[in-house]
């Protein structure tokens, strides 16, 4: 009998939504928990770490979001066929997940000079930095996937932030990464991905 999971998180996207992306793709069935936050305050305690989001597997909690992330796909084929591709898929995640910490400082920055600091630094330095790299990777594979022939967590995790960056209502200029704004259409038209897409709750960030 398969794993029983049951996913907890905001009901947002936000750093929850890889993982709610990885069961999606995989066709795996689980209990997507979205807590509200009037209840957060009395579910903070019961949580592994104070934060969400965490994953029961079994009934076993487990906090990060980073690590469920890599563990579901771990679990569902979707994380390399070989060491050297789990390298390349950390490598992307590990890029992904810096730009996603700086898009939420800039975006939630409130003296406006400091903003626009962070925010031509963002732009101007890691933007090109993160995705030059992504486009050289996409460039040098030709299965329009991140890493390998097939579907990976990276490249969920790639139009996760994509998205996320949007809704910040900062997009990247995907003009300048044609092969990046190709991988977003592809991997958005997977059929069991594209369902989920057209399906899952409308929040703004
Ligand atoms: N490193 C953790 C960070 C978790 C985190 O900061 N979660 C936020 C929501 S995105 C949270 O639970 N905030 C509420 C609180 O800390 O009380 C992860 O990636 O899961």
């Amino acid at each position: 009998m398969g794993k029983k999971y049951v996913y907890h998180y905001f009901n947002l996207k936000g750093r929850g939504e890889t993982p709610r992306l990885i069961f999606a793709a995989a066709g795996v069935e689980y209990t997507d928990n979205r807590v509200e936050f009037s209840d957060w305050p009395k579910i903070k305690e019961t949580t592994p770490l104070g934060s969400l989001p965490y994953l029961e597997v079994d009934g076993q909690k487990f906090p990060e979001s980073v690590a469920i992330a890599r563990y579901l796909a771990n679990e569902f084929g979707l994380a390399g066929k070989s060491n050297l591709e789990k390298l390349k898929i950390d490598v992307i995640v590990d890029l992904l997940i810096a730009v996603r910490e700086s898009a939420g400082t800039v975006h939630f920055e409130q003296d406006e000079a400091k903003k626009a600091e962070l925010m031509k630094k963002f732009n101007e330095e890691q933007i090109p930095k993160c995705f030059g790299y992504i486009e050289k990777t996409l460039s040098e594979n030709s299965s329009g996937f991140l890493v390998g022939n097939k579907l990976t967590w990276a490249d969920l995790a790639l139009i996760d932030l994509d998205a996320m960056l949007g809704n910040f209502g900062n997009p990247i200029n995907l003009d300048k990464f044609p092969k990046v704004a190709a991988h977003r259409k592809q991997v958005e038209a997977l059929p069991r991905i594209s369902k989920y897409l057209k399906n899952r709750p409308v929040t703004p960030y």
